[in-house]
């Protein structure tokens, strides 16, 4: 069956959707769009065979013509289009962060239980990388048997000038936090966040960061967070286990040697390094969506547990020291 689609919000990330919601393999197609910049949504609904531009994301969940709904507006538009999703029981797919404060999140969480069914799938695309299910399969596998401690370095080659030190953590560090909760299957109980010594490269930014995670059976694990490297995107997560360690591999597709040097191409960055996770992400969620099945992707719960966790690290950030991580009670429907 076909799955009709509207996108609110066709910035970077929106538009990379559109891509590939719009005669995309599962069946769906992209029928309306809705941006605060209304220019850039006429520009991008004039490039597909069905799109309409709507004027705001509320009548665009509100139209009869769009099945399921892709939210890739500024973040802090998340949590009154998601709720909005919810209330009209459409389906939708909601890019990280799914809200900008916990409590934000926790609605959304609290309204999607009462409506008693799983409406509500959050972008965390990393669960959806093959390099990353691979890592995790070895994991599991026991092939280096019981995990001990990871070691992850998220790094950007730069980042654009409304960039704060805040979205270390909240924008960027935040994928790691699903990441780990995800690949190793136990909830983050604290976190400590250090300040190195700062990168002429980031002026004002302090950046990087390194962040400190305790796992709820005592796994520990650096995260290295640095947006300004200027060489690549570049993504590393080594997991050292009691009998070997496990990591991801170099994500260049050749190596080339000469004139004394080895080398291999770096990502130039997240699209391109993360090109086929986005790929099976949407794939999955439409195939799910329009067989009328609930998204079996991250959930609102998720996204709420990411968002504790990424305050805690705030919190860290801001008035230094370890920050407890205290979690709400799992409700039900997500266990
Ligand atoms: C961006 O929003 C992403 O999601 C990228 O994966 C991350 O590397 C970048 O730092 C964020 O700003």
């Amino acid at each position: 069956m076909a799955l009709d689609v509207g996108v609110i919000g066709v910035g970077t990330i929106g538009q990379e959707h559109v891509r590939r919601l719009d005669g995309g393999p599962g069946g769906s197609r992209v029928v309306a769009v809705a941006d605060a910049d209304t220019e850039r949504a006429a520009t991008v609904a004039g490039q597909l065979p069905a799109a309409k531009v709507l004027p705001s994301g509320e009548e665009l969940i509100a139209s009869d013509a769009v099945d399921a709904v892709v939210v890739t507006s500024w973040g802090a538009t998340h949590e009154p289009y998601v709720l909005a999703c919810i209330a009209a029981g459409k389906p939708v797919f909601c890019e990280k962060p799914l809200a900008t404060t916990q409590e934000a999140c926790r609605r959304v969480v609290e309204a999607e239980v009462a409506a008693g069914r799983r409406l509500v799938q959050v972008g965390f695309n990393r669960r959806y990388d093959p390099a990353h299910r691979a890592l995790k399969q070895a994991v599991d596998d026991g092939a280096v048997g019981a995990p001990l401690l990871v070691h992850c370095a998220h790094r950007n080659a730069s980042v654009p000038p409304h960039y704060t030190r805040d979205m270390s953590i909240a924008d960027t560090a935040i994928h790691e936090i699903d990441e780990l909760r995800w690949l190793l299957g136990q909830e983050v109980t604290a976190v400590q966040v250090f300040t190195p010594r700062r990168s002429s490269r980031g002026g004002e930014l302090q950046d990087p960061l390194l962040l400190l995670l305790e796992m709820a059976d005592g796994v520990l694990v650096d995260v290295e967070v640095s947006v300004n490297v200027h060489y690549g995107y570049e993504i590393r997560c080594e997991v050292s286990g009691e009998t070997g360690t496990v990591e991801l591999a170099e994500p260049a597709p050749v190596r080339l040697r000469r004139e004394g040097a080895v080398a291999g191409l770096v990502p130039a960055d997240w699209r391109e390094r993360f090109a086929l996770s986005y790929d099976v992400e949407l794939r999955e969620w439409v195939d799910a969506v329009a067989a009328g099945r609930p998204p079996q992707g991250p959930s609102a719960w998720d996204g709420h547990v990411a968002q504790v966790v990424s305050d805690a690290a705030l919190h860290s950030l801001h008035s230094g020291g370890r920050v407890s991580v205290e979690l709400p009670e799992q409700p039900g429907p997500y266990r």
